[in-house]
């Protein structure tokens, strides 16, 4: 009986001691503080599930990168040869120690992981609350989100074991926050814009009252005549829960491209759950933007939506990551992805937005153009107040090419509202380097401080994103936004690859290099306006690069000559 006592004891104290003394905990990842737009509400539930994420270690993110730039520079003896999914794979795929270490470290918790990408980088597993805070020595705490009410546990700093330090990139979601605001198009005040139209007699007319594809095309060169290639693809995103409606397709073609076909279409593809409800009133302002300023501008160029639902896979990231990790696992994945949503770098975690922004190097090392709306805030916060710029991701990841908004024509200028900045997460890439610096001369001293002049500057190109007229609902009505200036911006490029395709050559891919190499003098320069924001004017669009418009928006004839056709 004593004896039963004395080995009871003495294993209780060996359960116990075994965390503590085995386990030697190495903080991984931290903030300061929540978030502008949350506030904590106490411990979360210990017994509430909550689907984590494990970033693994890639075997050679570096090398990939580096074949990135070999495929994506003009004057590369490899350029345009992309990538196959499996060469892609070779780089990304965890080592085998990584693997052992943390399969050895999940089986030691009881825990069960499914890979969630091609290459195997990314693991997901269930736990509880409870589980899940003595896994990673933390407290996972309930944020409600303020605007929304909607609540989310998360945590401002977490650890993991020594022996995943170097094999275990991150763990999600911890001390990223969403973004349940998102970046969708403003609703338009076009009594302002008209008021200051700025229309003179060598601007096309099809300009004066509203932005439509008629006066998008004139203005930028674009042709009106049908695409010819079967193999091009041009995607668009959607995401939580806009949908992409074809009925009001058909007016917006019926009304602004009565050239084309009205039965033109997108295809469907979905993830995550996502759907495309056809109710008229659940048409997307954001999806039928999108959507006609596609299959508007970029005439018969293969066109999809893409909906992601919201059985996420990513933990909350709002299925960001899954969509790249949808198309990473296609064979042949579209050669332009165009995405209207983004949130404040700053919510998101160091880590979690390099291993996204390594997804997208992934993807531009097959073949796709990846374009982003540059957000809608100025130099400022999309949510909340700020005291210092804050930039917008994935803007500030340089392996994604953001577009800016402008408004106007003859001149055109600069939108007030275009997002531009320099990232704090991502230093300032080789092909800016040159761009950026002879920005930043003219600027001078003006805002030290408030911006980080060694990140990666955005946006890198704009278009036309003020007063567009779209038929949501059945009713036509105007918006404004960058959510405009990258599907425009994206169907040029579905353009030129088209054209490219036909002539036997390559799609272009990673568009950067080429955009601050080459590209540049086939770029209508816009050198007026500003992007307020953080009380400030904001920063001022010049001659060459700024991070208001980019290097400018596009001219048709003669991006088509410097892409060498
Ligand atoms: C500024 O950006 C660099 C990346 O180029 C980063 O390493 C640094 O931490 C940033 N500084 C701040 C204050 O965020
Ligand atoms: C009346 C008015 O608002 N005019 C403005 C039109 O836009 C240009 C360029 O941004 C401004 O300089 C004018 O002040």
């Amino acid at each position: 009986m004593v004896k039963a006592v004395i080995v009871l004891a003495s294993l209780f104290a060996l359960v116990c001691a075994k965390p503590h003394v085995a386990r030697d905990m190495r903080l991984h990842e931290s903030r300061e503080a929540t978030p502008r737009a949350f506030v904590s509400k106490g411990p979360a539930p210990g017994d509430k599930v909550l689907r984590l994420r494990l970033a693994l270690a890639q075997t050679d993110i570096a090398g990939l990168q580096d074949a990135l730039l070999d495929v994506s520079t003009p004057s590369s003896a490899h350029y345009g040869e992309h990538l196959s999914k499996d060469e892609v794979i070779e780089y990304v795929r965890p080592r085998p120690e990584t693997l052992a270490a943390v399969n050895s470290w999940l089986a030691e918790n009881g825990l069960s992981a499914t890979s969630l990408s091609p290459a195997g980088d990314w693991l997901g597993f269930q736990t509880t609350v409870e589980h899940a805070n003595e896994l990673f020595d933390t407290e996972f705490t309930t944020y409600t989100h303020v605007k929304t009410g909607e609540e989310f546990v998360r945590t401002l700093s977490y650890s993991i074991p020594a022996a995943l330090k170097g094999h275990l990139e991150l763990v999600h979601p911890t001390i990223t926050f969403p973004n349940p605001g998102s970046n969708a198009p403003l609703a338009s005040t076009p009594a302002k814009i008209a008021s200051n139209y700025s229309i003179d007699a060598t601007a096309p007319s099809s300009c004066n009252t509203a932005i439509t594809p008629t006066c998008v095309q004139e203005l930028y060169g674009i042709p009106t005549t049908l695409a010819t290639q079967k193999t091009n693809q041009l995607a668009v995103s959607g995401f939580i829960d806009q949908y992409a409606n074809s009925a009001d397709l058909k007016s917006f073609l019926k009304s602004y491209r009565p050239d084309l076909s009205s039965t033109t279409t997108f295809t469907l593809q979905t993830l995550d759950g996502g759907e495309n409800d056809q109710t008229l009133k659940n048409a997307g302002v954001e999806a039928d933007l999108d959507i006609q300023y596609t299959i508007g501008i970029a005439s018969g160029v293969p066109t999809y939506f893409i909906s992601v639902g919201d059985d996420f896979q990513d933990g909350d990231l709002e299925g960001f990551l899954d969509i790249v990790n949808y198309l990473l696992a296609e064979d042949a994945p579209p050669q332009v992805l165009t995405t209207s949503y983004g949130q404040d770098e700053d919510t998101i975690s160091a880590a979690l937005a390099n291993q996204l922004c390594n997804a997208y190097a992934q993807l531009g090392a097959r073949g796709t153009s990846i374009l982003f709306a540059s957000g809608d805030s100025g130099v400022g916060a999309s949510e909340g107040s700020c005291t210092t710029f804050v930039p917008q991701f994935p803007c500030g990841c340089p392996y994604m090419t953001s577009v800016g908004a402008t408004q106007n024509v003859n001149p055109e200028v600069a939108a007030d509202f275009s997002s531009g900045g320099f990232s704090n997460y991502f230093g300032t890439p080789s092909w800016q380097t040159a761009a950026k610096s002879a920005f930043l001369t003219k600027l001078g001293s003006q805002y030290k401080g408030l911006y980080n002049a060694s990140g990666r500057g955005f946006p890198d190109i704009a278009a036309m994103g003020t007063d567009l007229k779209i038929v949501n609902a059945g009713k036509t009505q105007s918006v404004d936004g960058t959510s405009c200036s990258s599907p425009i911006f994206a169907s040029v490029i579905a353009l030129l690859n088209d054209q490219l395709i036909a002539a036997g050559k390559s799609p272009l891919g990673f568009l950067n290099p080429f955009l601050y190499s080459t590209g540049a003098s086939a770029l209508n320069d816009i050198t007026s306006g500003t992007n307020p924001g953080c009380n400030t004017n904001g920063f001022t669009a010049t001659t060459g690069w700024d991070p208001v418009t980019g290097l400018g928006t596009p001219n048709f004839p003669k991006l088509l000559a410097a892409v060498g056709l």
